[in-house]
């Protein structure tokens, strides 16, 4: 049975095109390469009339990682203006927090939303 040869190595510090002119001459095309940086998105929390203010300062502790001071500045904001910002992750760390909270909220009958935005 034969085997295929080993691929060839990639020409030195060239991610492009290796192209043959007319005139028999190579031309090396150099081509951009772009890695965008992942989108974020802000985890939001909205007020309501039921959950109690100790219930979210926690969850802002427990979930978010913020210390007692700024869970409670967070917190007292949603209260006073609707909605407030958590943090800013990846899509995915953020999609999970959305779940983790409401489950938690769920768990300990509270009606506690949360949602995530773009950043
Ligand atoms: N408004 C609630 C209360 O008076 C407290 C609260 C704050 C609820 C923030 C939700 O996201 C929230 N008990």
């Amino acid at each position: 049975m034969a085997s295929n040869p080993p691929p060839l190595p990639a020409p030195p510090g060239l991610p492009g095109h290796v192209r043959e002119e007319g005139d028999g001459a190579v031309v090396a095309e150099k081509q951009e390469q772009r890695v965008e940086p992942p989108k974020l998105y802000q985890v939001v929390m909205l007020n309501d009339d039921y959950t109690p203010m100790e219930f979210v300062v926690l969850v802002l502790q427990e979930h978010f990682l913020h210390d007692l001071e700024t869970a409670t500045q967070i917190m007292l904001k949603i209260h006073h203006e609707g909605r407030g910002i958590c943090g800013v992750y990846s899509k995915d760390i953020a999609a999970t927090k959305v779940e983790l909270v409401q489950a938690a909220a769920k768990r300990a009958g509270h009606p506690l939303q949360c949602t995530l935005e773009a950043a």
